[in-house]
């Protein structure tokens, strides 16, 4: 099949009654009926996993920031090569297709490192902005059902379920290959011929739409049950039901996948918690139509969000899909400080890797994920299923907090620097029967518990670079000793 063959009609013959934005003027209502019990127990995996790792792997993958052989970028993200280069979708397919050739047994080797790393839950992309689709899609001939003869996305999700992984599905609402998919709408989505007239005439935005469902129908119901669905992304100018008929679609979503936990980023409104246009701009609310946890991008909030789910994605170099040009990695160390500061302040992080048009893992992403691994398996039990510190900030490093039977708490404290004098203490005023010992050999180690600090004695040595943890138990809640600012 050519590329432009796969190109030209992916689009179902498919209108919907009322016309475009018609109907997209009268909300759907939210169809969750959910208590506030319900939802934590929906969460309650979500919330326990702390780390998962997403996968961006499509098209671009192959072209690897490369065109015309020359670089693109050597930072930036690469699977927005299409729009970065401004091809038509001909052309972007043309050279694409013969460099995405995914190896057999490639989402085995993505499970297994996962899973070696102490993830727990996978999201990758099922399509992104290109709009190429990896399941065989009966409403699209742009996908690899078409193209490969193959669904790869059946091949991770059994990759995913054989590793005991959650499985997670990115799917991007903006398609740059749609020949209905109205570009114009929105001055603030990306598209590669933004600015330009519609090369075909007039487009219908419900035609894009059925497609769009479509689509999302065939994810929801082939693949058994889905844990996560990421969606991907709006603009304050094109958002929610106008654009993507949104509650319609996470209803549709909800009735075949009752347990799905779903980002935000369908709408682009403050109650859905964003602020404005930009990774960083986050409105610290959400009400629950609009999604279940908010999506910092490549950055960590300053200070927790109580009452608010939320996950920061990160890549580990500078791109989302491969880039062979890309050597801007971040080492081990910081990778897992990031998890733990994120897991301190009671958020997951959601670490992308980006492998190759075959599928193969870049080897410093295989090595951080290794780190992490050794790491998890010593001091996973201070991540999971912990919730935020009780500390607005410490000086030496992080904390993160469980509670125990019988109204005991045991604060797990992560110690980045440790302190020269031996002697680490907290703010503190710790209850009754406090215990300390380091969680890699159990070893006890002596506390002493002040009126306004609590201090552990530490070994001469930190045992662990990246960060030694010391669990600390004490009766009750934790009593934070807060100390009036000096003048005051
Ligand atoms: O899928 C990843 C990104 O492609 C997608 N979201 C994550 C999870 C995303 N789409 N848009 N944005 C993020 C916001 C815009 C980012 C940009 Fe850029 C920064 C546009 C131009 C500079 C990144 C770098 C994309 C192209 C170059």
């Amino acid at each position: 099949m050519t590329a432009r063959n796969i190109l030209v009609n992916s689009c179902i013959a498919f209108m919907l009654a009322g016309g475009r934005l018609a109907e997209a003027q009268t909300p759907a209502p939210a169809t969750r009926d959910e208590t506030p019990a319900q939802r934590d127990a929906r969460m309650r995996w979500w919330r326990e996993a702390r780390f998962g790792m997403f996968v961006h792997w499509g098209l671009y993958s192959g072209l690897a920031g490369t065109w015309d052989g020359k670089p693109v970028a050597t930072s930036g993200g690469m699977e927005w090569i299409q729009q970065r280069v401004k091809a038509d979708t001909g052309t972007y397919a043309e050279r694409a297709i013969p460099l995405f050739k995914p190896k057999p047994g490639f989402a085995r080797e993505w499970a297994r490192l996962a899973k070696e790393a102490g993830c727990r839950y996978v999201v990758f992309t099922t399509k992104h902005h290109d709009g190429f689709a990896l399941h065989d899609s009966k409403v699209s001939e742009y996908d690899a059902g078409s193209v490969l003869q193959r669904d790869l996305v059946r091949e991770i999700v059994d990759a995913l379920h054989a590793e005991g992984l959650r499985v997670g599905f990115y799917h991007s609402v903006i398609d740059w290959h749609h020949d209905q998919y109205e570009y114009a709408h929105s001055k603030q989505l990306p598209h590669p011929l933004l600015g330009k007239p519609y090369p075909n005439g007039q487009r219908d935005h419900a035609r894009y739409l059925a497609y769009l469902h479509g689509e999302v129908n065939e994810l929801m119901s082939n693949y058994g049950p889905v844990d996560i669905l990421w969606w991907d992304y709006s603009a304050v100018d094109f958002q929610g039901q106008e654009a993507w008929r949104a509650f319609d679609l996470l209803n549709a979503v909800r009735s075949k996948q009752p347990a799905i936990v779903m980002n935000n980023r369908l709408f682009r409104i403050p109650e859905a918690g964003f602020s404005g246009m930009g990774t960083s701009a986050i409105s610290a609310q959400l009400d629950p139509k609009h999604g279940d946890f908010i999506t910092p991008e490549q950055h960590i909030p300053a200070t927790g969000m109580p009452g608010v789910d939320w996950e920061t994605c990160m890549t580990m170099n500078t791109t989302w899909g491969y880039s062979e040009h890309d050597k801007k990695w971040k080492s081990p160390e910081t990778l897992i400080r990031n998890l733990i500061d994120i897991a301190s302040k009671g958020g997951n992080y959601l670490l992308n890797i980006g492998p190759t048009g075959d599928g193969s893992v870049p080897q410093e992403s295989v090595q951080a994920m290794k780190a992490f691994g050794a790491w998890m398996k010593v001091n996973g039990g201070a991540i999971y299923a912990t919730t935020a510190s009780p500390f607005e900030n410490l000086a030496w490093g992080r904390c993160t907090r469980q509670r125990l039977a019988g109204g005991r708490t045991r604060l797990y404290l992560h110690v980045f620097d440790w302190p020269k004098d031996g002697k680490l203490t907290l703010p503190l005023l710790a209850g009754g029967h406090a215990r300390a010992r380091l969680m890699a050999t159990a070893q006890s180690i002596p506390v002493t518990t002040g009126k306004l600090e609590t201090s552990i004695a530490l070994p001469k040595e930190a045992p662990d670079r990246i960060a030694t943890v010391i669990e600390l138990e004490f009766d009750g809640a934790p009593n934070v000793v807060k100390l009036s600012p000096p003048g005051k």
